[in-house]
């Protein structure tokens, strides 16, 4: 899978619809994964993920901070992404499977935040930009 040029300016564009709100929809894209996949709920066991939770909030802006990085440098997303990339294979051990489904989320988030926007060129832009930070995250595994 490539991100393109022209994948890549879509992406940039779309989150730069996204600016200040990114720990914002973070927090609404894990509410989603947590209410819609219940199993991706085992990874946080000592979290409180009720509604409006300051540490699901907390772990959001970090989640946010984390992709805003990201679209900045998608050109060296393993660069970018190493130190996460190792947190999460070695010490959180969290399945891949987990990426779709946070992805998704995302993807969800932003389509209801932005409707107008996330027209099909933009929504696969986005989608290939996950996908890329996913792979990332997971390439420890193998
Ligand atoms: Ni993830 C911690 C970013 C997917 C479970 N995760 C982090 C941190 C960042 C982060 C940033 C905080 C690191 C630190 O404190 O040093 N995670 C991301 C990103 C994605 C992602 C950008 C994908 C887009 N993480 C997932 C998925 C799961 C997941 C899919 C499991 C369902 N992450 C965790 C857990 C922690 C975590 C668990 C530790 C939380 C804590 O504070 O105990």
């Amino acid at each position: 899978m490539v991100v393109s040029p022209h994948n890549k300016s879509k992406v940039k564009a779309a989150w730069g619809k996204v600016g200040s709100s990114a720990g914002d929809y973070g927090a609404e894209a894990l509410e989603r994964m947590f209410r819609s996949f219940p199993t991706t709920k085992t990874y946080f066991p000592r979290f409180d993920l009720s509604h409006g939770s300051a540490q699901v909030k907390g772990h959001s802006k970090k989640v946010g901070d984390t992709l805003t990085n990201a679209v900045a440098h998608m050109d060296n997303l393993p660069g970018a992404l190493s130190a996460l990339s190792d947190l999460h294979a070695y010490k959180l051990c969290v399945d891949p499977v987990n990426f779709k489904l946070l992805s998704h989320c995302l993807l969800v988030t932003l389509a209801s935040h932005h409707p107008s926007d996330f027209n099909p060129a933009t929504h696969a832009s986005l989608d290939k930009f996950f996908a890329s930070v996913s792979t990332v995250l997971t390439s420890q595994y193998r």
